[in-house]
């Protein structure tokens, strides 16, 4: 079934054991706050040595690195929408990110793979609005896709939590 597929955690996404996480980044693939920050940090620097010759990302694509000093194999970094209120194709972008990152994973093999909700932080995507089309993009992808076998929905704070248990 298509929902055991999923899963709802609320953690920091650096420490789990998954095939991959996916980082919510910026174009430019170099790092920056919420996330990305931590994930930079758990890495290490060889993640962004990496990232250097990656010439950046657009948004609502994604790119695959190794998880260097992370429990996780791999990281998917995809590059979400800013919010400008709706009208400058955000949702599309957001399940782009979503689409791509999952695409990436199955062509790779990745049996497991973590997001956390991309957009929702410094770029000021609707949460509730952000976590339906997260929950709509994975669902269309895992009932066509065998891989990955299993996608953790990441939440650091208990409202973005309450918000997709109440989706799912
Ligand atoms: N583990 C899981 N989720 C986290 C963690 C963590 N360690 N830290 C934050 N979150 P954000 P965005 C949640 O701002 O909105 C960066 O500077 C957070 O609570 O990280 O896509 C990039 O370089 C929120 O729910 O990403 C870009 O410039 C979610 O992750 C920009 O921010 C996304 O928040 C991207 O902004």
């Amino acid at each position: 079934m298509t929902f055991d597929r999923i899963e709802l955690i609320q953690s920091d996404i650096t420490i789990l054991t998954v095939d991959a996480i996916v980082n919510a980044a910026n174009t430019s693939l170099l790092g920056g706050g919420g996330v990305d920050g931590a994930i930079h940090r758990a890495a290490g620097p060889e993640l962004l040595e990496y990232c250097r010759k990656l010439d950046g990302c657009p948004t609502g694509e994604a790119k695959l690195t190794p998880g260097f000093n992370l429990p996780a194999k791999f990281i998917i970094h995809t590059v979400g929408p800013v919010w400008r209120g709706g009208q400058f194709d955000e949702d599309k972008l957001l399940a782009s990110c979503y689409n791509r990152s999952l695409e990436i994973a199955a062509s790779n093999e990745i049996q497991s793979v973590a997001f956390p909700a991309i957009s929702t932080g410094v770029y000021g995507f609707p949460p509730a609005r952000a976590c339906k089309i997260a929950v709509r993009t994975i669902k269309n992808f895992l009932t066509a896709n065998l891989l990955p076998k299993k996608v953790v929905l990441v939440c650091f704070d208990k409202k973005t939590c309450d918000l997709y248990r109440a989706i799912l």
